[in-house]
């Protein structure tokens, strides 16, 4: 008899057929409305093998991981590549209804701010941490732009453990970078700010920008053994504006690179408008020397206020710490800190290639790209090859640095990756194409449309020195007709895009969660053997977790009743409560006694204005519900998990006061 396994192989070149077939389809159609007429570059640009490529068959894994950023929802998306399945969604900056984050009363610190409960934040740069130039699928750090917040998602446990709010710095968007060995995740802000060093309240006139405002770039000291963060000193920048940040590696891992824009900006924030300079900068600042510097005793202290959040591993609980100080380095006290290198104007991307030695960056206006070359820097200092300096930051001269420029490579220019076979991969946001152009010869040798207008590009680990490099995901910003109309808002569109060959093939379009900026992947074997099934019920340390039915209890202390229940299948315990009236203040703390892999127990209460916890094996989650009338409120569990899931259910009386 015929085995379902090899009639889906079978299969599986029909399917690529229509594929192909749809695919031509759909591009007559955008040819007909947007007159891009890329028809028999896409017929081509389409792998004939593309299904079977990206078909991973019921029950069979994925080969990566990829983490996807969620934008504007705060979230990071994890998909298996290269099906394009969506495997999970970890909330970050962001109340999540699925399990409770940012509801249930353990993970609402996380959330906590200086300006109070911020549960939302515009989440772009997703990167992993890092043992010598390599991912090395720990943890994954990731930036909010909002509300300036770095946090880490441990990759054990796919949660968010940790978040530290940024003093001086608004829109965190260089962020965050990871060092080559995870010494500091370094975080360079958007905006400049005004800066008190007296601690004042930032209220200051526009027209002081020359004098008060400042950017800044946060060393976060990352604990080698657990990942913890701690904000180590700041170095205070000229107020231009930061864009992005990319690290170096082998001969420049000492360095991190940040383009700036906005560099006329140094006298009054009223000028601003039309951008004046022909050039702006990329900064490259030796981070190095800047923690040499900060330990030497160079570092200044200044009052602050920022919230730094942590779950405790043991209670599953967060607690915030509000610190009052940081330690700052200014770059006019720190000889050989930091170097102006001329870029096109308004650049965005900063891309170093794997060998350390090539710094790319895109002028989203520019018309090639340039591309620096780290021993002519090093050269051009030595040799003190400055064109003056811009707010005592010394410029070195365009050509001194220059190793060549990209020619003709495409419209709109923003970010690059790399194979790690002596190429590189441009996204064109503009031209809505990705350019491939060789490190040897700086010349384009491929180009394949993506559907439409890409942002960031991502192969995995082609932001480290050995690139896996078989892959390679387009994240696009419009997606207008790639997908079946959902009214006016339409999912954003990634590709998966195969580059082992010499020509690049298109395998996939799938959908994302709100707007990926960037995204990285790993391969599985990095994660997957770690990942945690349960949590231990006896290592449990939570101040009202009960480890047996016989442990549950309800209690009152003033007006607050404190209900400690138990759910195992089928049953929660205690299930009929009495003797809670209205204006009191009930505590549900549930903990899930199951010591199995994936058994959740959900909790829900009628009328309850939270959301439902999802708790899983071995912990316990709490719901906070403040009863507003008297009567009968059922409870339940939420996920459907057993076959008399819908048994564990129960009823709680509230009495008038
Ligand atoms: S940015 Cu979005 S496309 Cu925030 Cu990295 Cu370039
Ligand atoms: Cu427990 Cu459903």
């Amino acid at each position: 008899m015929e085995t379902i396994l090899n009639k889906l192989r079978k299969a599986a070149p029909a399917a690529a057929l229509l594929l192909t077939v749809a695919a031509g389809t759909a591009l007559q159609g955008c040819q007909k409305t947007n007159g891009n007429d890329a028809t028999g570059a896409t017929a081509s640009a389409l792998s004939s093998d593309a299904a079977s490529q990206v078909y991973v068959a019921p029950g069979k894994h994925d080969e990566l991981y990829s983490f996807l950023s969620g934008g504007f929802n705060g979230q990071v998306s994890v998909y298996g590549l290269p099906s394009g399945r969506l495997l999970k969604i970890i909330p970050v900056f962001s109340q999540h209804a699925e399990n409770g984050y940012g509801y249930s009363e353990e993970s609402k610190a996380m959330l906590q701010t200086s300006h109070g409960f911020v549960p939302w934040d515009d989440l772009h740069h997703p990167k992993l941490s890092r043992s010598k130039g390599m991912t090395d699928g720990r943890w994954l750090f990731v930036n909010g732009n909002n509300t300036p917040r770095v946090a880490r998602i441990d990759l054990t446990t796919f949660e968010t453990v940790e978040i530290m709010e940024l003093p001086n710095s608004a829109g965190n968007h260089c962020s965050p970078y990871p060092t080559n060995n995870n010494e500091y995740v370094i975080a360079g802000t958007r905006f400049s700010v005004p800066l008190d060093m007296k601690g004042g309240t930032g209220d200051v006139s526009l027209d002081s920008y020359k004098d008060t405002f400042r950017g800044s770039i946060s060393f976060i000291k990352v604990d080698q053994e657990k990942g913890d963060m701690d904000l180590d000193f700041q170095i205070l920048v000229p107020g231009f504006d930061y864009d992005l940040a990319n690290g170096g590696k082998g001969p420049s891992e000492d360095w991190v690179f940040f383009t700036t824009y906005n560099s006329e900006k140094a006298g009054t924030l009223k000028e601003v408008g039309a951008s004046q300079n022909d050039k702006d900068y990329l900064a490259a600042v030796n981070w190095k020397l800047a923690a040499k510097y900060a330990k030497e005793g160079k570092a200044r202290e200044m009052p602050a206020n920022y919230y730094h959040n942590k779950m405790d591993k043991g209670t599953h609980t967060a607690k915030s710490t509000v610190k009052k100080k940081v330690r700052y380095l200014l770059p006019e006290d720190c000889p050989g800190l930091m170097y102006l290198l001329p870029a096109p104007k308004s650049p965005h991307g900063i891309d170093v290639d794997p060998s350390g030695e090539f710094m790319v960056v895109s002028g989203k206006l520019a018309s090639a790209i340039p591309v620096f070359s780290f021993s002519k820097m090093q050269e051009a200092i030595k040799n003190k090859q400055f064109d003056g300096e811009k707010n005592g930051i010394p410029v070195l001269k365009y050509e001194s640095v220059l190793a060549a420029e990209v020619k003709e490579p495409g419209l709109g220019p923003l970010h690059t990756e790399f194979d790690g076979k002596g190429n590189a991969y441009t996204s064109m946001f503009v031209s809505s194409e990705i350019v491939k152009w060789k490190l040897k010869d700086f010349k384009v040798v491929d180009r394949i449309p993506v559907y439409y207008s890409v942002g960031h590009l991502m192969i995995p680990g082609g932001d480290t020195k050995e690139p896996y490099g078989k892959y390679l995901v387009a994240m696009n910003k419009i997606t207008k007709d790639r997908y079946l109309p959902t009214g006016p808002e339409l999912a954003h569109a990634a590709q998966l895009i195969d580059i082992s060959g010499e020509k690049m093939k298109l395998l996939l379009d799938f959908p994302t969660v709100a707007e990926p900026h960037y995204a990285q992947a790993i391969k599985a074997d990095l994660v997957a053997p770690k990942s945690v099934k349960f949590h231990k019920l006896d290592e449990n340390k939570h101040a009202y977790v009960a480890k047996k039915e016989s442990d549950a209890s309800v209690t009152r202390q003033g007006n607050v009743v404190r209900v400690k229940m138990t759910a195992i299948r089928s049953h929660m315990t205690p299930d009929n409560i009495e003797g809670v009236q209205v204006g009191d203040t009930v505590y549900f703390h549930v903990t899930n006694l199951e010591q199995d892999w994936d058994v959740p127990h959900g909790f829900a209460i009628m009328g309850a204005n939270n959301a439902e916890t999802l708790i899983m094996p071995g912990a316990t989650q709490t719901l906070k519900w403040v009863p507003k009338k008297a009567g009968v409120f059922p409870f339940y569990c939420t996920d459907f998990c057993s076959a008399l899931h819908q048994e564990m259910q129960g009823y709680l009386r509230v009495s008038p006061k």
